[in-house]
């Protein structure tokens, strides 16, 4: 029997399932990209002739194949919370084998205790874990015992658990990874239209901000518990050269993602610093940040050492459900000013916002999406739907007010996983999906598109015609080419780089 893994009670049941039989669990993957394409999030491409990737005949099949060949001394798994019961089936598969698995991540980081309840997890590394992976390493290999590693929770023969407290935290700027170890076509990324080798480089670790939904403050309050110092840390800029100039030498980027939390919370100063250093390099490259960081001068200086393009969240249109329930505490007003300044700054930006958040009502995603309405030149619009992840204070929320059960593990990231009463998760799905078609069409068609937030003949169909006409309009162009026929569109709302793109809205 096959269990088609999606949300809420079909959680519960799974894990059930997988302590009777676990071959009996299959589970549906879509990429992250393919995902964003359907949710007009992004352009069409192909993964087999635009990045060379050959598609594998199948995920368990290759990864037995693979420790087949390989042999492994120790396997160690980096888990999110929706790839947690994908690595608890690969690692089923494999289990005869009887390699020593190391478990770590941001998920095992923000819930050990549950993650250490299903089968095949018997040891983990919580917290950051360069040196746990090392002194785990040295242990096995000289037939030690790793029960004394910082850091690292064992599963005992009488299912107790020994946990270890976790050691200092890691000076992440004394080491370079070495990107030399994966296969080229590992680096190639759609941006903007176009694709670039790209390699994803760290200069900050952790958040400032608190973000009621984010999980990232999390690590800066676990570290601070266990006594750790601060957790939030950024690069010494000289060595952060360094860092870039080893990477070109290994693998010869044409692009930078940063894995950064929000890029420009870091002091003026050092923006001018980075860019200074960066002068040298001049790679393109892209970062997530937050609005109120920006300011003209930043931006000038950010374009001149070539920022292809920039990553913003909104959000939620409420300001005061936004401040109150998600921790930003920003007045539209200044949001929109700030909007007005990056679109003047002439980088190409994503906007990105989240619905489906605890007590959230249809109401209050439509001032999301007339906020998103308001901001006149992104180049590209996504939509989240809100996910409780372990460590997040909204979790929490939705477990109190009954919406999640306290055990659930989130899996499914395109649909709610919230039971609401005033949102049920079909009618969020709706809106998830026609989202980008709201906030860009002009109101006129506005009953059109509630007609396709339905999953039935009538609403595909409109839904169909709506997003062909988004897809050819919006991605008529890459980035480069709308920059190159840029013009001053005011009044618009969508691409606005190019006026080709923009929707006038009437007065
Ligand atoms: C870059 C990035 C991406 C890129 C990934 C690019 C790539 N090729 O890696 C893309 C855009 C593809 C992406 C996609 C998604 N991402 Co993302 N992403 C990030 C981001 C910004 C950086 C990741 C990173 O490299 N960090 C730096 C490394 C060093 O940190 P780390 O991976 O956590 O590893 C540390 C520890 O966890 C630990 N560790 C990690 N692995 C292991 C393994 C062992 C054995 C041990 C002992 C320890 C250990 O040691 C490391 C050093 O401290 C993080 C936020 C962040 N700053 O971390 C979000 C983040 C990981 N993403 C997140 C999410 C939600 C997503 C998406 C679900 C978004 C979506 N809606 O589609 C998808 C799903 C991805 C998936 N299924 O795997 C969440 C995960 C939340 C959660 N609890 O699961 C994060 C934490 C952001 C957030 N705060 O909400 N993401
Ligand atoms: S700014 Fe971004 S990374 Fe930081 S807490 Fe908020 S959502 Fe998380």
């Amino acid at each position: 029997m096959a269990a088609n893994v999606s949300v809420g009670d079909e959680m519960n049941t799974l894990r059930a399932k997988l302590d009777e039989d676990e071959d009996s669990v299959t589970f549906q993957i879509k990429s992250i990209e393919q995902e964003n394409v359907e949710l007009l999030h992004a352009r069409p491409f192909s993964y087999e002739e635009d990045l060379g990737v050959k598609k594998k005949t199948g995920l368990h099949e290759d990864f037995v194949k693979k420790v087949d060949e390989f042999k492994p001394d120790l396997m160690l798994t980096s888990i999110v919370e929706d790839t947690f019961f994908q690595t608890v089936k690969l690692i089923s598969l494999v289990k005869d084998r009887k390699i020593p698995t190391l478990h770590g991540g941001v998920f095992i980081t923000s819930a050990p205790e549950l993650a250490m309840t299903y089968p095949g997890i018997d040891m983990i590394g919580v917290g950051e874990g360069e040196q746990i992976v090392l002194d785990v390493a040295e242990r096995l290999s000289s037939g030690v015992s790793c029960s004394d590693v910082k850091g690292v929770w064992i599963k005992k023969e009488d299912g107790t658990i020994l946990k270890n407290p976790r050691g200092p935290l890691f000076d992440f700027t004394s080491v370079i990874p070495d990107f030399s170890l994966f296969e080229d076509a590992r680096f190639y990324r759609p941006m903007g239209g176009k694709f670039f080798k790209s390699v994803q480089v760290e200069s900050y670790r952790g958040c400032p901000y608190t973000c009621a939904y984010c999980n990232s403050p999390m690590q800066a309050t676990l570290a601070k518990e266990a006594g750790l110092g601060r957790y939030v840390r950024r690069s010494p800029l000289e060595s952060f050269r360094d860092y870039l100039a080893s990477i070109i030498d290994q693998v010869n980027p044409t692009f930078f993602s940063f894995a950064d939390d929000s890029f420009l919370a870091r002091p003026k100063k050092e923006i001018e610093s980075f860019c200074e250093i960066y002068k040298e390099f001049k790679i393109p490259f892209w970062f997530n940040t937050r609005p109120e960081n920006v300011t003209p001068e930043i931006l000038k200086m950010l374009k001149e050492v070539n920022c292809y393009r920039m990553s913003f969240g909104l959000e939620c249109g409420n300001e005061e459900f936004r401040a109150k329930k998600l921790l930003r505490k920003l007045k539209n007003k200044t949001l929109l000013e700030k909007f007005e300044i990056i679109t003047s700054g002439g980088i190409p930006f994503s906007l990105n916002s989240i619905i489906g958040f605890p007590d959230e009502t249809r109401e209050l995603i439509f001032e999301t999406i007339e906020l998103n309405r308001q901001v006149t030149a992104y180049d590209a619009l996504t939509v989240s739907c809100f996910v409780p992840y372990h460590g997040t204070v909204l979790r929490d929320t939705a477990v109190k007010r009954g919406y999640i059960k306290e055990d659930l593990i989130v899996c499914d990231l395109h649909r709610s996983s919230l039971n609401m009463p005033q949102l049920p998760a079909d009618e969020l799905s709706g809106l998830l999906k026609t989202f980008p078609l709201y906030v860009y069409f002009d109101k006129a068609l506005w009953p059109d598109i509630k007609r396709a937030e339905a999953e039935d003949g009538e609403g595909l169909k409109i839904f169909n015609e709506l997003s062909e006409i988004y897809q050819k309009e919006a991605f008529a162009f890459d980035q480069d080419e709308k920059m190159k026929q840029s013009k001053k569109v005011t009044g618009s709302i969508g691409c606005a780089s190019n006026e080709m793109d923009s929707i006038r809205i009437p007065n």
